[in-house]
């Protein structure tokens, strides 16, 4: 079976975007593919945070797989700073990576525009690096990856080959090894179109958990009148009718795509059914089929969260997995790059 690996990290809520971005997805993955789906703790701290909340979103971030259905029969579930070779592989792998490739992503160039100066610490620099290692710590043969992750599966990539050419092969023989590739070359799994969800407040901006304003996002956990108030007010505009695709109507386009997805029709039928409404009776059909799809999520969430132990267990054993197959990596890797083994 090939091997996937996937996590989100526990820096706040998890939102609509998360779940059908990414967590909704996982969930046929588990029954194609050996998966492993983890709670980035680790890249959480890459910008300022709150101490007492990291352990207390890792944990409900931990049981929202669980209640949105990843089954831990299936998939190892863990937190990534519970297997330590995370870090070390990533130190191993950043001597290795030029910051020259670091210092033209995107999204470090954009996160730290907006924190200021002040606020950047090096580990948002070599961020990407972390990620690497998650992934070619498992020998992954596929990464889900929205668009804005693009880039850094692409560094992966080109990080995993440098290694290889410097360290694998013949090199890594003569270290007593037994030669070959030391990583997999991953390869990006593109999730299904429409799961991009945009803002509720702007149609042009991605719903995100740094968002300032919590208008913008409907979080996993929010409760029924939350859920209603928030889609009341969110953004739409004043052409009559609904449609899909209409550039003038980024917000329009943003909500049928929601119902699409979380009611799992298609796009003619979500057509042939909204295409003449108003906003007003949209709005009621959309809040109804939120509060339908997530009051179930809700429910086992608060069934899990009230066993604790239970929860221990599963991040306990997908941990265990997980580092069985991290340290072969991890220990290749030091033999290649003549490290003295105890
Ligand atoms: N709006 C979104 N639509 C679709 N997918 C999304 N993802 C995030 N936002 C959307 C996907 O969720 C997964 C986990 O993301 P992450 O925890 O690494 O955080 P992120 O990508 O940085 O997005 P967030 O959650 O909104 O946080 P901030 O505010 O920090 O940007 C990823 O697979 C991501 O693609």
């Amino acid at each position: 079976k090939k091997r996937v690996v996937s996590g989100v990290q526990p820096t706040g809520l998890v939102h609509l975007g998360n779940y059908l971005g990414a967590i909704k997805n996982w969930l046929s993955l588990q029954d194609l593919y050996e998966t492993l789906f983890f709670i980035v703790d680790l890249h959480a701290i890459t910008l300022p945070y709150e101490a007492p909340q990291l352990s207390k979103a890792t944990r409900s971030t931990a049981a929202i797989y669980l209640a949105c259905g990843i089954d831990s029969s299936k998939a190892s579930i863990f937190v990534q700073s519970h297997v330590r070779a995370h870090v070390e592989l990533m130190w191993l792998l950043s001597s290795s990576t030029p910051i020259g490739w670091l210092n033209r992503m995107i999204q470090f160039k954009e996160k730290s525009r907006k924190a200021g100066d002040e606020n950047v610490g090096v580990a948002l620099l070599t961020y990407p690096v972390l990620m690497a290692s998650d992934i070619l710590l498992y020998q992954s043969d596929l990464v889900p990856v929205g668009e804005d992750q693009t880039q850094h599966l692409e560094l992966t990539r080109e990080i995993a080959e440098r290694v290889n050419n410097l360290y694998g092969g013949r090199k890594w023989k003569k270290m007593g090894g037994r030669g070959g590739s030391l990583f997999k070359v991953p390869e990006a799994l593109i999730p299904p179109a429409g799961a991009r969800v945009m803002s509720l407040t702007d149609g042009l901006s991605k719903m995100s958990k740094s968002a300032p304003s919590d208008q913008s996002r409907i979080n996993l956990l929010d409760p029924k009148d939350v859920i209603m108030n928030k889609i009341k007010r969110c953004k739409t505009d004043s052409l009559p009718g609904l449609e899909f695709d209409n550039p003038e109507r980024p917000e329009c386009n943003n909500l049928l795509s929601i119902y699409q997805i979380i009611t799992g029709k298609t796009k003619e039928e979500v057509v042939g059914e909204c295409q003449n409404m108003n906003w007003g009776s949209f709005k009621t059909t959309l809040t109804d089929a939120l509060i339908d799809h997530l009051q179930p999520i809700q429910i086992r969430y608060e069934e899990i969260m009230s066993d604790p132990g239970y929860l221990d267990d599963v991040l306990s054993e997908g941990a265990g997995k997980a580092a069985e197959i991290a340290d072969i990596t991890l220990n290749n890797v030091y033999q290649a790059m003549g490290f003295l083994r105890r």
